[in-house]
């Protein structure tokens, strides 16, 4: 699996530093966003480093894509955001606003969205 050494999410995944972790399996690692823009603020990953929604690697035969469908949807049980729903967010670069180069997708919930979302 590829790992980046100076990546905090490749250092989450690898428990190098503590996360609120909570969904795990082979492929993919869902922990609590550290600075929580809603009730529940979770952030979902796939384990390799992929820096980026754009990425060639991300190709559909890796798994990801259904791993972080699967992570998604069992979070949103767990939490209970299905009944009211929820939002989930990939920034994609500068313009996108994503500050972390791991690819990541922000599951959130537990209070009503706004739109757009500025
Ligand atoms: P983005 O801006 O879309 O790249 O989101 C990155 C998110 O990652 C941001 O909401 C804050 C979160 N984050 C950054 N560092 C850490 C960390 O060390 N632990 C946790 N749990 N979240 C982090």
């Amino acid at each position: 699996m590829t790992m980046e050494l100076d990546c905090i999410f490749c250092k989450i995944v690898n428990k190098k530093i503590p996360a609120s972790i909570l969904f795990e399996n082979d492929t993919v690692l869902a922990f609590r966003d550290i600075e929580q823009k809603a009730p529940e603020h979770i952030l979902v990953i796939p384990k390799a480093h992929v820096p980026s929604i754009m990425d060639q690697s991300l190709a559909r035969d890796t798994g990801i894509w259904d791993a972080v469908l699967d992570a998604i949807q069992t979070i949103a049980k767990d939490l209970n955001l299905d009944t009211n729903g929820f939002r989930v967010v990939n920034n994609m670069g500068l313009h996108g606003g994503q500050t972390v180069d791991h690819l990541h997708f922000h599951v959130l919930g537990g209070r009503q969205m706004n739109w757009p979302p500025g």
